[in-house]
């Protein structure tokens, strides 16, 4: 048999770019391009996606299951071996400690496995316990908290293509090809956006890839966007830079909005972020005052920096100040394509605050979010004993051991389980630790859906679905397990039943992965055999939906000051009056994102490692001189709660006093298969403590800490 291509597309991350694959002789990958046809992402692809042959031919593979020995060995055992080990694990934790003592975590790799994406979260409740953790929670969960405290617009935000202005606080999606921006071919989209007359504002402390297009450029400090933000809804308000009747419509505070930001004048705020404060005042006429539609949007920036959730508040109510959503009578541009469709009125629906409903965290009373339990408090919800504590941990596509900030305390925690499960195709750090870890097949390896969870904003402009038959074969001599079918088995086992898309699972008789797709499209208007029909996707349903009048006698309104808000926006005030000139020569820690790793994901593959084999820290290069720092010189950043050692590398983009350097990286600390930065790179979560959390989604501060850099003292 020759080698023969087929359409698919890749499930890294949310750019779920068309990809044209090869498949050898012996139906293995062996070359992968992007698909220049492809109708969503146009012929785009990034260097993590290219990799996919390397990485699924890569030697560091896990085959077959493995088991840990009592000397911290991992022997190789047969699947259903393991799965009766684990079933009567959980078995016994669970009537010792009740079923809140077994826990999950899932992270980007189940994410983007559609057949498995909540099955982790459908199995602990199976099973009675509400504990699913995940890395929606040490990420941008501000965005829940702000919906559940402002109240949620019906019908969405007005979409990209129709932006005459945008603002993008915090984010590279040049890069990271992440919301808010098109994932769709991000460069490509943004410069078709430039051509027809978008005007861009980016808010970061690198002038980033995607500050380049920028008209308005605003380099704060990092960790001040509160301030920022309120300084410019401050001038919003001052100037009547604001959409007057759509606010008098549907706002239900804006006078205490008004009087809350009323400290946060232009000169305070550019002493504070150190932006000038012209600036503050061009953004604010930008957005609301100019005639210019638009919104504003955020990623990791805001939404891991000290009051994170009260920065994510602040940009929202930028798009509420500017009436930034589709309105009576205009076209949604994603009504659903296997999500229902729903009638979308154009009213609030005002602030839910979910979280005070139902299971709270026992150590902080944090609530659920978006299903879930808060992985700030996962640490604690390990090590503290006492009714509840979690026993047994099954993670799924994720690496918390890397990815949780306090990684110390995090990996005493996993060391502390009685059962730790990981389902990973790789030796991640977490794997390391784990009593089982069950290697999955990968991307190509099996069929799959779009990112279905949140498809409305992958595909933005019709509803498009996609589905990919698994092309690739498995490598010989591999005992691979689908992920849906650790969770599928163990509820047997366990004597649990499972739904999928509320339907449920025959668990007598094992279905495949197709029959779990078709009842997770089984809302969509097209037929699932006929979904399979099109290799590289479809509108499954062109019948346009239109926002709809308000009901009648509606008086759903935002709310942009609620008390909690209020009393954040207060401690940022009392912060600022604290330490008034904030003239300390101390840096701040920047996250950020390279362009080869997906977090922890492909860094030991070979043209990762050639570009990045370890994380550097990225100074501006006059802060290198006035410290005596060259290139490739050993740096110590320190902060109130950790050190680490990392290799310098002068940076022009970076501002000063900023030191950005990239998590994922770094082995298991303080163990001897640590094998050196010059190897694995830090972990920079050895800086972040996990105390001083936000309220709610138990956030913790992960950008915009202070932090001592300093040249790492030569050993004479
Ligand atoms: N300090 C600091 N910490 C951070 C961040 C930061 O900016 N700074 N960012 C945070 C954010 S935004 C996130 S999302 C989290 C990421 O948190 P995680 O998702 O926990 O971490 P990843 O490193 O993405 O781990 C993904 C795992 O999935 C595995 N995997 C890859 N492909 C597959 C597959 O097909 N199937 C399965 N089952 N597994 C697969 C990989 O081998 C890897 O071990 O990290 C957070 N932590
Ligand atoms: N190549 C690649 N792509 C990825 C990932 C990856 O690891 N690599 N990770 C994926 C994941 S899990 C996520 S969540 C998304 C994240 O997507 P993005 O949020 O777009 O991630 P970044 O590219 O790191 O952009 C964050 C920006 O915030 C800036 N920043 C840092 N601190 C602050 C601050 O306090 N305030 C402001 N305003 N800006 C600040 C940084 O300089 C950086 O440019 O990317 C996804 N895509
Ligand atoms: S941007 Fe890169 S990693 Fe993301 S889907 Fe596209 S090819 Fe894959
Ligand atoms: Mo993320």
């Amino acid at each position: 048999m020759a080698d023969r291509e087929a359409n698919s597309f890749c499930r890294i991350c949310m750019g779920s770019c068309g990809m044209v694959l090869t498949l050898g002789e012996d139906n293995r990958l062996k070359a992968i391009r992007a698909d220049r046809e492809d109708p969503q992402t146009l012929g785009f692809a990034c260097f993590k996606g290219l990799q996919a042959v390397d990485a699924h031919n890569s030697p560091n593979r896990i085959l077959r299951p493995l088991k840990r020995m009592p000397d911290g060995s991992h022997v190789e055992i047969p699947l259903e071996q393991a799965l009766d080990e684990i079933a009567s694990k959980l078995s016994a934790v669970r009537k010792e400690n009740g079923a809140e003592a077994i826990a999950g975590y899932k992270g980007g790799g189940a994410f983007f496995t559609a057949s498995a994406a909540v099955m982790l979260n459908d199995f602990l409740r199976a099973l009675g316990s509400p504990k699913t953790f995940s890395s929606a929670t040490i990420d941008q969960s501000a965005k829940a908290v702000t919906a559940g405290r402002m109240g949620t617009w019906g019908p969405g935000r007005i979409p990209n293509d129709k932006c005459d202005i945008m603002l993008l606080a915090g984010t590279n999606p040049m890069v990271s090809v992440n919301p808010p921006f098109d994932t769709r071919n991000p460069v490509k989209r943004m410069k078709e956006a430039r051509k027809r007359g978008m005007k861009l504002i980016v808010v970061d402390p690198r002038e980033t890839e995607t500050a380049q297009f920028a008209d308005l450029f605003i380099q704060p400090l990092p960790g001040e966007d509160p301030t920022l933000f309120a300084g410019i809804i401050r001038a919003m308000l001052d100037n009547g830079w604001y959409d007057r009747p759509f606010c008098d419509a549907h706002v239900a505070d804006l006078d205490l909005l008004r009087e809350a930001v009323e400290p946060f004048t232009p000169e305070l705020v550019s002493t504070r972020a150190d932006v000038p404060a012209e600036q503050i005042i061009e953004a604010a006429r930008l957005l609301g005052g100019s005639g210019l539609k638009g919104l504003a949007g955020s990623s990791t920036g805001p939404d891991m920096g000290p009051h994170s959730n009260l920065a994510e508040h602040l940009i929202e109510s930028l798009n509420v100040l500017m009436g930034a959503f589709i309105r009576e009578g205009e076209e949604i541009p994603n009504p659903g394509a296997i999500l229902p469709r729903y009638p979308r009125h154009a009213q609030v629906t005002p602030a839910g605050r979910w979280w005070e409903q139902g299971p709270k965290s026992r150590i902080d009373g944090s609530g659920m979010l978006m299903d879930e339990m808060m992985t700030g408090v996962l640490s604690d919800e390990i090590l503290m004993p006492g009714g509840g504590q979690v026993r047994a941990l099954i993670v799924h596509g994720g690496n918390p051991a890397s990815s949780v900030p306090d990684q110390r305390k995090i990996v005493k925690a996993l060391r502390s389980l009685d059962l730790l499960v990981c389902i990973d195709p790789v030796m991640s750090v977490t794997a390391e630790l784990a009593d089982y870890i069950l290697p999955p097949k990968m991307q190509y390896e099996r069929p799959d859906l779009h990112f279905w969870l949140y498809e409305f904003m992958i595909y933005r402009d019709s509803a498009f679905a996609r589905y990919t038959p698994a092309h690739a074969d498995v490598p010989e001599q591999s005992e691979l397990t689908d992920d849906w079918y650790v969770f599928w088995s163990l509820a047997r086992r366990l004597g649990v039943e499972l739904q999928v898309n509320g339907v449920p699972l025959n668990m007598e008789e094992q279905p495949t992965t197709d029959d779990i797709l078709a009842l997770i499209a089984g809302n969509c208007e097209l037929e699932f055999s006929q979904l399979q029909q099109h290799s590289r996707g479809a509108v499954v349903n062109s019948l346009p939906q239109y926002a709809e009048p308000a009901e009648l006698g509606w008086t759903g309104r935002f709310t942009l000051m609620p008390e909690d808000v209020r009393a954040e926006l207060s401690e940022v005030v009392e912060d600022i009056r604290q330490k008034a000139e904030d003239g300390s020569n101390e840096f701040r820690l920047a996250v950020r994102r390279l362009r080869e790793t997906f977090n922890s994901v492909g860094r030991d593959l070979p043209a990762t490692r050639k570009r990045q084999p370890f994380n550097r820290a990225y100074l501006n290069p006059q802060d290198m001189n006035s410290r005596g720092i060259s290139r490739a010189d050993e740096v110590v950043i320190r902060s109130a709660h950790g050190e680490i050692m990392a290799v310098a590398e002068p940076d022009p983009t970076v501002r000063r006093r900023v030191v950005s350097i990239a998590h994922g990286f770094g082995g298991l600390p303080d163990s001897h298969n640590n094998r050196g930065y010059y190897q694995d790179g830090v972990s920079t979560n050895l800086l972040l403590a996990d105390v001083r959390r936000e309220t709610i989604n138990a956030m913790p501060r992960m950008t915009g800490l202070p932090v001592h850099v300093e040249r790492k003292a030569q050993r004479s």
